[in-house]
């Protein structure tokens, strides 16, 4: 073939990597081998790794952080730690899961890999800012991590004022430093997938031709492009505001310390959704596949994901309904917020008749993909309680909350993180795992993770507040419970950290395409060519064409 076939057409534009000079056909994997070939690839694909090999380190921190809040609160009278250590223990592990796991988890590792794959393109708009991004983000989080060693933060993840501002002799700043640092990788990241989204479809690759895994990608990163910024600013008058005084937040000098918690909720909220409609697009891509079914729904799926990312800004105030806004906003929020079930309950909606008389494969990416519908169904329904004015008087700031978020966060996030990153996997390293280490491993996840998570419902519900680690004896069943149950959880997570780096040496070769799954990703070799295409990738007529169409029209022949 000669290179001229390759650079027609808009989705084939040459980045101008070193790597260009490579012949077409090796693998990413393989194309190089220095260390300088992996720190200062523009290829989306091993950028992608450079992500995956990171967040993975911060998930274990996190991970490790949690243990040992878990391992505190197993006795009632907060012997285990000091306060002050408790109070780092818990600021470590939010900060680092939620802005260094959380947030850049899907899109940066699967969207990075994915978007080019999937649209038929060879590479994201702007390969070196994609690096860049890596930098920037590592930089960051690094700053923040630097905090923590030099003495810790004792602020929780939220850095809500005056504490932040005013009482905390921790160290605050770095900490701020870092996280603002990162909201810059978010914000590059975000640009860089809506342009190429834009502009670098293959011919033929009309928009409600895409997958949905790109839609809600799109979606994703409208909201890092509107919602970042603004936390930018908010951080931003955070660190001037502990280190000159200047009177934005504290009412010492004239500010105002709720009005912080506004800046810090606008974005705060809508990264609920950084974090969820990524994993929707996993989920929408598993479903048809183990299903061998057509998505049920299509363009509502997709709607629904712009939907999410609208109403997902205006609902905010629903994390202030204790904390003196007027009577009017807290009426209004809690409305708004019941608003958001609507587009969440299409995509459940859709999944479930996706599944519904398909030929169903339970493979390790299906037993995730079921297991989040479960969890996510569980953590919106409770969020409908908490954004019911009454209840919320009730449970604020108790472990109902704390309840609720790990149901979306991990059971929306972690487990269509790892539900992708099973049925990737074959693609991303050209090798399969082993199929029994990988059920056995997500019943361990499922189980341990509501063994863990839904005692705090009960506890919530009775008055055990978050935060505290010395509590009334009479809670401390129900403690141990869910300390019991994140230890079921730990080695749930152990496993594939084990047997999939077990894989990339020792695991069967992977075909193209393992799961007779539809989509351009599933065309190209595993792992696929330094430059994606060999030769012009030709868009599906319809996207999800399987063998088991929904009888969405289906009345007539009936
Ligand atoms: C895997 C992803 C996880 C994420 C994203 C996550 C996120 C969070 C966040 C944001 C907080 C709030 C911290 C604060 O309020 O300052 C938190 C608190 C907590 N998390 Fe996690 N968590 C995860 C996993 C776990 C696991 C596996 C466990 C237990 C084994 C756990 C146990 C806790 C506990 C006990 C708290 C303290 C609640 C309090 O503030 O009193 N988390 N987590
Ligand atoms: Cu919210």
């Amino acid at each position: 073939m000669t290179s001229g076939t390759i650079t027609d057409g808009p989705a084939l534009r040459d980045p101008h990597t070193p790597d260009s000079r490579l012949g077409h056909g090796a693998d990413y994997l393989h194309a190089e081998h220095t260390l300088r070939s992996w720190f200062f690839t523009t290829d989306h694909k091993r950028i992608a790794l450079l992500y995956l090999a990171s967040i993975t380190a911060f998930f274990v921190i996190g991970a490790v952080t949690a243990g040992l809040v878990r391992l505190a609160l197993v006795v009632p009278d907060g012997q285990v730690f000091t306060n002050d250590t408790y109070n780092k223990l818990f600021t470590i592990h939010g900060v680092v899961m939620v802005w260094f796991f959380l947030i850049p988890s899907i899109p940066a590792t699967f969207g990075n890999f994915l978007i080019p794959l999937m649209i038929g393109a060879r590479d994201l708009a702007f390969p070196k800012l994609n690096l860049a991004s890596w930098y920037v983000f590592m930089t960051g989080a690094l700053f923040t991590l630097a905090s923590v060693v030099l003495g810790g933060v004792d602020t929780g993840w939220t850095f809500y004022t005056p504490l932040s501002t005013a009482f905390s002799n921790t160290w605050v700043v770095p900490a701020l430093i870092g996280v603002t640092i990162v909201g810059f990788s978010s914000i590059l990241t975000g640009l860089n997938f809506v342009v190429t989204i834009h502009t670098m479809r293959a011919p033929g690759m009309t928009w409600f031709r895409l997958p949905i895994f790109v839609w809600t990608h799109y979606a994703t990163s409208l909201i890092f492009l509107l919602a970042t910024p603004v936390i930018t600013v908010a951080l931003i008058l955070l660190i001037a505001e502990r280190a000159f005084h200047i009177g934005v937040f504290d009412p010492a000098y004239g500010g105002d310390p709720v009005l912080f918690q506004h800046l810090f909720w606008f974005y705060s909220h809508p990264a609920v959704y950084i974090m969820v409609l990524p994993g929707m697009g996993v989920i929408s891509e598993i479903v048809p596949a183990f299903a061998q079914k057509k998505l049920f729904g299509y363009k509502f799926v997709a709607y629904a994901a712009i939907g999410l990312a609208s109403v997902t800004f205006f609902v905010w105030g629903h994390h202030m309904f204790v904390n003196g806004q007027s009577d009017f906003a807290s009426v209004a929020f809690s409305v708004l917020s019941f608003a958001v079930a609507v587009p969440s309950a299409v995509k459940v909606y859709n999944w479930t008749a996706t599944i519904h008389k398909g030929s169903l494969k339970l493979d390790t990416p299906m037993l995730y993909a079921m297991g989040y519908i479960g969890l996510f169904v569980l953590g919106g329904l409770t969020g409908l309680y908490l954004a019911t004015l009454a209840i919320n008087q009730h449970v604020h700031a108790t472990y109902f909350v704390v309840a609720h978020f790990h149901y979306i966060m991990v059971g929306g996030t972690v487990l269509a993180f790892l539900g992708g990153l099973h049925f990737w996997w074959p693609k991303i390293t050209g090798r399969m795992y082993n199929e029994a280490w990988g059920r056995i491993s997500a019943f361990l996840i499922f189980i341990g993770f509501n063994v863990t998570f839904f005692p705090q419902f009960i506890l919530g519900y009775l008055g055990m507040p978050r935060r505290y680690h010395v509590y009334p004896p009479e809670f401390q069943f129900l403690n141990i419970l869910s300390s019991a149950g994140s230890t079921i959880l730990a080695v749930g997570y152990i496993f594939p950290m084990v047997y999939l780096v077990y894989s990339i040496w020792f695991g069967k070769r992977a075909p193209a395409n393992p799961w007779d799954a539809r989509g351009l990703e599933w065309t190209v070799a595993s792992p696929p060519p330094a430059h994606n295409f060999l030769t012009e990738p030709q868009a599906p007529k319809i996207p999800y064409d399987y063998p088991i169409q929904a009888r969405e029209t289906g009345r007539q022949h009936s």
